[in-house]
């Protein structure tokens, strides 16, 4: 597989991971997860930027952009001539459900090493939510993921996604609908 098809499949394939921490930016808001709750610490839990409406409208928006994409694919890939993947029902909930939960458990080892709500964690904050989507897919659907994550796909995902959520972010602060960069 080349480098650029490679890039393709990867983009193609995280596009139900990538979509809801950006789709919970927009829907965040209402009551946190931890319900303010606290750690032993004495900081909270995971902080008000992890909410519940946050989380199920960006799981469900990830799950909807895979089926659309499903329903896009034959078409795109007759005319692109790349094998793109679809998603079974299984990994299109775990895709973005992954994404949110890495999102999640990022900004628990945040509070816990310190970082108030939306303090920069660099690496951990581009690709916590990759990590866990990707592990979800695996436990969900092992032959789907065998078949897709090819090791150059891989090494798209981790070189892409860095780049990708770095110019999101910084479009989101840019457009007013994020409070920092990052
Ligand atoms: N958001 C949400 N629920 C989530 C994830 C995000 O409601 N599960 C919303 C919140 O409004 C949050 C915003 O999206 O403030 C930006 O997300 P993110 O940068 O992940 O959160 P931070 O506010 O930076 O908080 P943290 O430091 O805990 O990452
Ligand atoms: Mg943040
Ligand atoms: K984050």
């Amino acid at each position: 597989m080349d480098a650029v098809t490679a890039v393709a499949v990867a983009f193609w394939t995280m596009l139900p991971a990538y979509v809801p921490n950006n789709a919970a930016v927009l829907a965040g808001g209402g009551r946190p997860i931890d319900g303010g709750r606290t750690w032993r610490d004495g900081k909270r839990l995971l902080g008000d930027g992890k909410t519940w409406r946050g989380t199920l409208v960006g799981t469900l928006a990830g799950a909807a952009l895979a089926g659309a994409l499903n329903v896009a694919r034959p078409a795109l890939a007759g005319a692109t001539g790349v094998a793109l993947p679809a998603f079974p029902l299984a990994v299109a909930l775990a895709l973005p459900f992954g994404a949110m939960l890495g999102d999640i458990l990022a900004s628990f080892v945040k509070r816990r090493s310190g970082r108030e709500r939306g303090a920069a964690f660099p690496l951990l904050d581009q690709l916590d939510f990759v990590v866990v989507a990707l592990v979800l897919a695996a436990l969900v659907a092992p032959a789907w993921f065998r078949a897709t994550f090819t090791l150059p796909v891989v090494l798209a995902v981790l070189v892409l996604t860095p780049v990708l959520h770095v110019l999101t972010n910084a479009g989101a602060y840019l457009l007013g609908l994020k409070e920092e960069p990052w």
